[in-house]
């Protein structure tokens, strides 16, 4: 399947990816059409995204040159399913909390004999595979990631690395949340290098959520090899504010 995502990490380069929470497809298109960025996260767990925005913003962004990745509202199988029918590249799954979890997140992206996806994979933007071959590809090629964000799945990391998805992605706000530790202190940050180690063990993607350039840089440099540099909200939010402030003074 044509996915610039997968080109990517496939080829061992760094992946930086937006982040779009607002379903709108203009702002996806305007994203995933700047320069460098290979991946656009569609966000319908937090994000203001659901299910019938799907397929207008994933095709918007693969049109673009992007790979649309979904972030599911939670691992069940007919969600998961929905969205990548919608035509996304990939899928993020949030709240991966243990191996078992992980373990139904892989049987549910895989079409038979490796999982139970069920076929209708008709308004996929990442065909280019008629007929049964779209299977088999679909099953090699998209680009599956789960979130960990939780300290049991933290306890199991080695276990969740071995199991069949791309992409150990790190939700850095949840995960502080749920052990119950500062942001960035010192037990964050090792949990965070615990993960980043797990997933270099074993050949798996480390990724990270990041919400500005400052902090991408940073896990670029630490070996992360796919972060996410900012939010559509976030850079309206900021990119306002600041202007305002030089405009007032205030
Ligand atoms: C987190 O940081 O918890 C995330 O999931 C990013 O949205």
């Amino acid at each position: 399947l044509n996915i610039p995502l997968r080109q990517k990490l496939d080829a061992g380069e760094l992946a930086a990816g937006g982040w779009l929470t607002l379903p709108s497809t203009a702002i996806a298109g305007t994203i995933a059409r700047t320069p460098n960025v290979c991946w656009v996260l569609i966000d319908a767990e937090h994000g203001l995204i659901n299910d019938t925005h799907l397929y207008d913003l994933a095709n918007v962004v693969a049109a673009n040159g992007a790979s649309p990745i979904v972030r599911v509202p939670a691992e069940e199988p007919w969600l998961i399913k929905r969205a990548l029918d919608a035509g996304a590249h990939g899928l993020m799954v949030p709240m991966a909390n243990s191996a078992e979890i992980v373990r139904g997140i892989v049987r549910a992206t895989k079409y038979p004999p490796v999982g139970i996806r069920g076929f209708g994979p008709m308004f996929t933007s990442a065909t280019g595979v008629l007929g049964g071959g779209y299977a088999t590809a679909a099953n090699r090629d998209l680009v599956i990631s789960v979130q960990i964000e939780h300290p049991q799945a933290v306890e199991e990391i080695e276990e969740i690395c071995q199991e069949g998805i791309d992409v150990v992605f790190i939700g850095p706000f949840d995960l502080a949340l749920s052990m119950g530790v500062e942001f960035g202190g010192e037990a964050h940050e090792a949990a965070i290098a615990k993960i980043l180690a797990a997933a270099q063990k074993h050949k798996k993607v480390a990724a990270m959520f990041c919400l500005n350039g400052e902090q991408s840089a940073k896990r670029f440099a630490q070996g992360f090899q796919m972060v996410s540099v900012t939010t559509d909200i976030d850079t309206l939010t900021s990119a306002f504010a600041a202007e305002l402030t030089t405009a007032t003074g205030k």
